[in-house]
């Protein structure tokens, strides 16, 4: 493949840009290549400045579930665009968006719309403080929400994929609140219940934890955080930013029937524009400003444009469950064959998978927790992701990344998956 035009605009881009990118992992870096530089998209295909063209299985992380430049998605934003991109004032479509939300999310019966899923968290935490009256908050190792301070603690998705799980420039004192346990540890949660009791405000947890790669979670896991946040008085906080209505239309809370207090969204509510949202009880959503003692504000709030393009996309998915049956079938396909071909060629991986997000960890037994994860090999992951671009094939160029499916893949499309994933895993064989 000819990347030259890429190439050349890295070079520049990393004059003016830090690390030539607006975001840690797109930079390639883990993997020791450039990136291609993306020109277009549409349907599963995207489309590099040198005109290579990739089935692709990044999504924009996620929210292009129906895939890119959707018709009716781009008639919609279309529409809102002529009637003015920005008010800073109330619309309609803002009432249409929460109403679909909290149709679909039954323990969501407010919600408060943000400008991405960071400042979202930062909002919900906050949120969780100022209801609670207590400071301190539990995360889990390798889960990712966003990069405010108190939450770059052992922190997954790019921070994990440079090496730097926590960040520098957070003051120790907000670190401070921030205690951690390990993803589907009951009783470390236990410990900490026992240790702080009625200090802590909140547990925050990822449902499906997505950027320390897929961690599904066992059930009785988020069962107990339910019980034991409910005897501590701490609030229950789902990041279902990747999981909202992508494991099903009512998020993973509806997937595994358990509900928290109160949930953080983005991506597919968006539409593929800049979105995020954080709702809840009545009782906890009412404690936030202009109602209530908790102050959060924001320009772009509610911007006309990403709720035509999230009520667009809502609506798509509300009125056709099929595609939930459709992307189930089509990424059982790709697990499938992830697990045929490390047999046939010997290749250590634990794939994981629920519904259109899955990842394969190239290492021996059960990933189940940030430990598990990290023993994947990733000069294998690397071998693996090269191969895999180089037949046109875009993933995401970390293993601590999620894969994920799009209504647009169609069978073809699956098919030189599945030809590529042979062909990489037959490589790496020989190089083993
Ligand atoms: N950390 C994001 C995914 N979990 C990557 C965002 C981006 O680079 O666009």
């Amino acid at each position: 493949m000819n990347h030259a035009k890429s190439q050349e605009l890295f070079i520049k881009a990393k004059e003016l840009i830090p690390g030539g990118v607006n975001s840690p992992v797109r930079a390639f870096k883990s993997v020791g290549l450039n990136p291609p530089f993306i020109r277009k998209a549409k349907g599963c295909k995207i489309t590099d400045v040198d005109g290579n063209e990739y089935i692709d299985y990044v999504g924009s992380w996620g929210p292009m579930i129906l895939g890119h430049a959707n018709d009716l998605v781009i008639e919609e934003i279309k529409k809102a665009a002529e009637e003015g991109t920005s008010f800073g004032a109330p619309t309609e479509r803002e009432i249409e968006l929460a109403e679909l939300i909290c149709e679909a999310v039954p323990s969501v019966e407010m919600v408060r719309m943000v400008s991405s899923g960071t400042e979202a968290v930062m909002s919900a935490i906050r949120l969780a403080r100022g209801y609670t009256g207590r400071d301190k908050i539990l995360k889990f190792e390798g889960c990712y929400h966003g990069h405010s301070d108190g939450l770059l603690v052992k922190a997954g998705s790019g921070a994990l994929t440079t090496g730097v799980p926590d960040s520098a420039g957070v003051p120790a004192d907000f670190a401070r609140n921030t205690i951690t346990a390990s993803y589907n540890n009951s009783l470390e949660v236990e410990e900490v219940f026992k240790k702080f009791e009625s200090e802590l405000a909140a547990v925050i947890v990822e449902p499906v934890a997505g950027n320390m790669g897929v961690v599904p979670p066992d059930i009785e896991f988020l069962k107990f955080l339910r019980k034991l946040t409910e005897k501590y008085g701490a609030l229950l906080i789902f990041d279902e930013v990747i999981t909202g209505f992508r494991v099903s239309y009512s998020g993973a809370q509806g997937y595994y029937g358990i509900n928290p207090d109160i949930t953080v969204f983005g991506k597919i509510i968006g539409g593929g524009m800049p979105v995020g949202a954080y709702g809840g009880k009545k009782e906890i959503m009412e404690k936030i400003s202009p109602i209530g003692p908790v102050y959060q504000a924001g320009t772009l709030s509610g911007n006309p444009v990403a709720m035509a393009a999230g009520i667009a996309t809502l609506k798509m998915l509300r009125d056709h469950p099929e595609i939930y049956v459709e992307l189930d079938e089509k990424a059982s396909q790709l697990e499938k064959a992830f697990k045929r071909y490390s047999e046939k060629y010997t290749i250590p991986a634990a794939v994981n998978r629920v519904g259109s997000v899955l990842c394969s960890f190239f290492t021996e037994g059960e990933v189940r927790d940030f430990k598990s994860a990290v023993r994947s090999d990733l000069k294998i992951f690397t071998k693996y992701f090269s191969a895999m671009l180089e037949s046109g094939i875009y993933t995401a160029p970390s293993q601590f990344e999620a894969m994920f499916l799009s209504w647009a893949h169609k069978q073809e499309d699956l098919d030189r998956t599945i030809k590529a994933i042979e062909n990489s895993f037959s490589m790496i064989a020989e190089t083993l």
